[in-house]
């Protein structure tokens, strides 16, 4: 059984919050010591490569299973460790389900990010416009597929957002949108007024309270 765990976490990545909120959620927050790291492929950060050949964070140093990347095998880790199993539904449709929303949420933040590096992140004379509407094209219909997805609203109306029925998912998902509202990424609210009021009475969520966004990127000198 590992003691302390050391999770090299980042305070405005979504990644990292994702596997923090899980930690809340499964009561082993206190068990984590968080050290924040700044890390980004244009600004090299020695002490995150030395356990991660990625350089990326999260990533979870573990006596027991050595250091873990990235934030969904973290997760795994930490709803094992848990005991329930409560996160990762272990059979059926239910853990698929599970999983794919949080594919889904990855993909979110992966084309957040790549849309970031287009309209604020790379030099402006070096931007290309049809790479930017290519990666928000992908947030606009993972919205729209998403609003589509009667479980939201059954949920907000039934309550169940604010009890313990959470699942890696919906983690995955809520940490997610936060963060494209954090880095004012394209709108789903309007777009996805369902998916919206799911997402607040998420965001209510102890777990969700306890682990705001905040900071900016790091992305060194311009070379
Ligand atoms: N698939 C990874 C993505 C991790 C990731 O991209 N982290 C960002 C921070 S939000 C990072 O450290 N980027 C540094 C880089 O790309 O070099 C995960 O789920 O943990």
């Amino acid at each position: 059984m590992p003691g302390r765990l050391t999770l090299l976490y980042q305070s405005h990545s979504p990644y990292a919050r994702k596997v923090l909120v899980c930690a809340h959620e499964l009561g082993l927050a206190e068990r984590l010591d968080v050290v924040h790291h700044e890390t980004s492929p244009t600004n090299r950060n020695d002490a995150v490569f030395a356990a991660n050949p990625l350089g990326k964070v999260p990533v979870l140093l573990t006596s027991d299973a050595g250091a873990l990347f990235d934030s969904t095998v973290i997760c795994d880790y930490l709803d094992r460790l848990g005991g329930a199993g409560s996160l990762v539904p272990r059979d059926g449709p239910a853990r698929y389900e599970a999983l794919r929303l949080q594919a889904l949420a990855q993909g979110l933040c992966d084309a957040g990010i790549a849309l970031r590096w287009e309209t604020v992140r790379r030099p402006e004379a070096q931007r290309y416009p049809p790479l930017a509407q290519g990666q928000a094209a992908k947030l606009l219909e993972a919205y729209d597929h998403l609003e589509g997805q009667a479980q939201f609203a059954g949920q907000v109306a039934a309550g169940q957002v604010t009890n313990d029925q959470v699942t890696i998912g919906q983690i995955a998902l809520a940490t997610a949108l936060a963060w494209l509202e954090f880095r004012d990424m394209p709108d789903f609210r309007k777009r996805a007024p369902r998916l919206a009021a799911w997402h607040d009475a998420f965001c209510r969520r102890a777990s969700m309270q306890a682990t705001p966004y905040d900071g900016e990127t790091q992305d060194g000198a311009p070379r």
